[in-house]
């Protein structure tokens, strides 16, 4: 039987912006590649301009249109609502949604406040008992390079983990004329680096370790603290939506992150978030050391994972380079022979595709909004720290 016959899954997207796209791109091809036990129907797109969103439902493959979320969740042809708008309206949509019975995948970070994570949590479980699924966007879990490394580490390959060190590189505003968007405005994005690229390291860094922080320490800075106003809609792009940008606006939020921490496990972690990294343009890398082994990886070149033995001799000992395009690594045997490589696109593909066969199975997916939840702790006590400038020790002039 093909897909076409089987059973299918309704989607309604809420926003069409940068997320909006890669999932739509998502949506439309996970079908092609991966068998599913109901193929996703790209039933309506949701956004606040009328004319904006059926352009983009045009161009992305949507059926049809709302301008209305609520409308969207009340549509009988939708059973999934993935929502990609900022995160000061993730609480809003997710509840009602879930409440309304539809499964639910957000991005991250799952809300802009504990408060509204906590809620959303919530929400989630109740949810849950009536076969009601939520997924949190963690994407970088669904690099099949990440996902590797959280096998071996899994199989002890690694041993005991000693260390985590992880970076999230960027470097798309360091130019002070790049306009106040959405991602610069606390009230829309809840924090700056540290929430929308600092929510990545955490999340990774807990998913392939198996373990949780449990204490941070950290410092935040904001380098330049006014920049022109932008469009509100404006989230990676220069469009100051204003024309000449004259009208400056304060940033509220931070620039970069550096924090320090402690896994259950024992081991000791730090993290790097910035957005001014220059010459980084998305750079997430991490570094495992166990007491065996040592895996590394940079997304700037995603297919490779580096290995280090340290059962070999020192003679031969040294990372490694595995490139994770085998038919036996994680999702890559659906696409391409070995050697020819995935993308950013490639993982959010994963994601829908683990999306779905959880709600079919009647298995609940992760990252749950509980590791969301988490996840949005992490990042208050990184603020808490940050704003305590007592902790610091002030360095003598000589
Ligand atoms: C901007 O920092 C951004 O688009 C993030 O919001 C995404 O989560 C990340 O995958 C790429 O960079």
């Amino acid at each position: 039987m093909s897909q076409s016959d089987g059973p299918t899954l309704g989607i309604g997207m809420v926003g069409y912006a940068f997320m909006g796209r890669v999932h739509s791109q998502a949506w439309r091809s996970v079908s092609a590649f991966f068998d599913l036990p109901a193929r996703p129907v790209m039933a309506a797109l949701c956004g606040r301009s009328a004319d904006g969103t059926a352009a983009a439902a045009e161009q992305m493959g949507w059926a049809a249109t709302e301008t209305d979320w609520r409308k969207l969740i009340a549509r009988d042809d939708v059973a999934v609502v993935d929502i990609c708008t900022p995160g000061d309206s993730h609480a809003e949509i997710a509840i009602a949604a879930l409440e309304a019975g539809k499964h639910v995948l957000c991005e991250k970070p799952l809300a802009n406040t504990v408060a509204e994570a906590e809620a959303m949590a919530a929400a989630a479980r109740s949810a849950a008992e009536r076969g009601v699924y939520a997924m949190v966007a963690f994407n970088y879990r669904r690099v099949p390079a990440i996902a590797q490394a959280a096998r071996w580490v899994a199989e002890g390959r690694l041993g005991a983990i000693r260390h985590v060190r992880a970076q999230y590189l960027q470097d798309w505003i360091v130019d002070p004329e790049f306009p106040l968007v959405w991602r610069l405005r606390k009230e829309l994005a809840g924090s700056g680096a540290l929430g929308d690229i600092g929510a990545h390291i955490i999340d990774t860094a807990q998913f392939i370790t198996g373990q949780r922080l449990t204490q941070v320490s950290g410092l935040t800075e904001t380098f330049i603290t006014h920049r022109p106003l932008a469009g509100v809609s404006a989230g990676l792009s220069a469009d100051t939506g204003n024309g000449s940008g004259a009208e400056m606006g304060e940033v509220d939020v931070d620039d970069a992150a550096l924090f320090v921490g402690r896994l259950s496990g024992g081991a000791l972690a730090s993290f790097e978030a910035t957005r001014f990294a220059t010459g980084r343009k998305n750079a997430l890398r991490i570094e495992v050391n166990g007491s065996k082994a040592s895996v590394a990886f940079d997304f700037e070149a995603m297919n490779e994972l580096w290995f280090h033995d340290h059962a070999l001799p020192a003679e031969e000992a040294g990372f490694r380079r595995v490139l994770v395009t085998e038919a036996g690594h994680p999702y890559a045997g659906a696409w391409w022979p070995p050697g020819h490589g995935l993308g950013y696109e490639h993982t959010f593909t994963h994601e829908v595709k683990d999306f779905v066969e959880a709600i079919a199975s009647g298995i609940a997916p992760a990252p749950s909004f509980d590791d969301g939840l988490n996840v949005q702790r992490v990042l208050a006590a990184v603020e808490r720290s940050a704003a305590d400038q007592s902790r610091l020790t002030a360095i003598e002039e000589v």
